[in-house]
């Protein structure tokens, strides 16, 4: 309905003195809470470096690389410059049966930054697409081998794999379940390995918990290696609360999967391009997945675009039947889109020139000594942290979960810091030219907010 035709719509309009003049009735939100946000919107009109500003000019710190992507920080000139470049030069090609030199150049350079084995990359315009890719790969991978019967899905409570069917089925979100009905079938679930009894206030990887990988042999033991196809993890789980792998147990995943010829992948979506301190959290953790879906930092948000990292063992399964016949029948119109290729060409030069992929090792230490300063504070149950990754568990309001993060937030945005909540955790992730000053900025305005609160 026209909302002229229904008088008892709430004004929606953008209050007076911002830059909007449109009305904020017609945009269906992304993951928003729309009816409290449309109330009283947060609008973002500009960024440069580690800022936002508001469309009334208010400095906002951005503690969060914009949603874990802007990793070498916003506006960035080459990348703008690039983008700016190939929108003049090509704006697309079609990538089916057809390319542009760019999209070779670019996986010549993922592939030699990739954790060693992971030489070939199938190209997605974000992580959701990213991970469906890498799970239809691992199906058609067995059947190419002739081990068809391997179809089954092994993802682990608190997973966050995306939003599509593929990644909601091994993602292990309760609310996904509960809201979207029937899953894709053939998917069974790790444990979580969240366990604030033993781990809590943990610096960088918990100690106790390796022997949840061995929660993998029941899986098997309960369906039978021969019907599963693929475990799917994120080596540190970060939409769900910054979940940092046990010592020792992505280790030990890895030696399962090899017993019993079950593919890993690693959802490295948050963790790649530098989050952790290396360019991934496979070279980080010395553990390689046999496939690896990324996004976000890979072009550093500035044009959709993800990927899927395969070894090259499995795509040359692929490379077998008439040369005519598509080996394997998917990819989408935009795969290898020239402006995000260009951008994440100029975005791998950044990262290089700057030494960005190994940065947040370096910053680690004064990071993870700020986030912990807040241990004290009221209501702090956790806080945890690995490279430039952090997060501040609290407790929850009796009945109203996620209320106090979510206030919590809205505060911190008034204060001019950016954070990012999920239930009642806060997550920290800047871009990785954060400098201590900033990195202060966030976490006394946090402790502020906290006090008093
Ligand atoms: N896998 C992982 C591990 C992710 O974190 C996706 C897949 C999906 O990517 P796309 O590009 O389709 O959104 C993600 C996305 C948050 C937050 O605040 C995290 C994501 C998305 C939105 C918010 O934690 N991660």
């Amino acid at each position: 309905m026209h909302k002229d035709h229904n008088p008892a719509a709430a004004p929606t309009t953008a209050p007076s003195g911002g830059a909007l003049s449109a009305s904020l009735d017609a945009f269906w939100m992304p993951f928003t809470a729309s009816r409290q946000f449309k109330s009283a919107p947060r609008l973002l009109a500009r960024a440069k470096d580690m800022h936002y500003w508001t469309p009334e000019g208010r400095q906002v710190l951005d503690a969060v690389a914009g949603l874990w992507c802007v990793n070498a920080g916003h506006a960035r000139p080459k990348i703008v410059a690039a983008i700016a470049a190939q929108a003049a030069e090509m704006d697309f090609a079609p990538p089916f049966n057809m390319a542009h030199p760019k999209s070779f150049e670019l996986a010549e350079k993922l592939a030699a930054i990739a954790p060693k084995g992971l030489d070939k990359v199938f190209y997605t315009n974000s992580g959701s697409e990213a991970v469906d890719t890498a799970l239809k790969m691992a199906v058609a991978y067995h059947r190419a081998r002739g081990e068809g019967q391997r179809t089954r899905l092994i993802g682990r409570e608190r997973g966050y794999h995306g939003v599509n069917f593929g990644g909601i089925s091994v993602g292990g979100i309760a609310g996904n379940r509960k809201s979207f009905g029937t899953m894709v079938g053939g998917v069974d679930h790790l444990r979580h390995t969240h366990d604030l009894q033993k781990n809590a206030f943990s610096r960088g990887v918990p100690q106790h918990g390796a022997e949840l990988a061995d929660d993998l042999e029941r899986i098997v033991a309960l369906h039978d290696a021969s019907t599963i196809a693929a475990v799917i993890v994120e080596p540190v789980a970060g939409s769900t609360g910054v979940l940092l792998p046990p010592k020792g147990y992505l280790e030990r995943l890895r030696a399962i999967c090899d017993k019993h010829g079950i593919l890993l992948i690693f959802d490295e979506v948050i963790t790649g391009f530098g989050r952790l301190g290396s360019p991934f959290a496979a070279t980080h953790f010395n553990v390689t997945p046999d496939l690896m879906t990324v996004a976000k930092g890979i072009s550093n948000g500035c044009v959709p675009m993800g990927a899927v990292f395969a070894k090259s063992a499995i795509h040359d399964v692929f490379m077998t039947g008439p040369e005519h016949v598509i080996e394997f029948p998917h990819g989408y119109t935009y795969s290898a889109h020239p402006l995000a290729c260009a951008a994440s060409l100029a975005t791998l030069e950044t990262y290089a020139e700057e030494g960005l992929l190994t940065r947040a090792g370096k910053m680690a230490p004064a990071f993870e000594h700020a986030v912990h300063s807040l241990r004290e504070l009221p209501r702090v149950i956790d806080i945890r942290n690995i490279g430039l990754v952090g997060a501040i568990e609290l407790e929850s309001i009796p009945g109203s979960p996620g209320k106090r993060a979510f206030d919590i937030f809205r505060e911190c945005f008034e204060r001019g810091v950016l954070i990012r909540t999920t239930g009642d955790i806060i997550a920290l992730s800047p871009p990785l030219i954060v400098e201590e000053s900033h990195i202060d900025q966030a976490i006394s305005t946090i402790a502020d907010v906290l006090r008093s609160a």
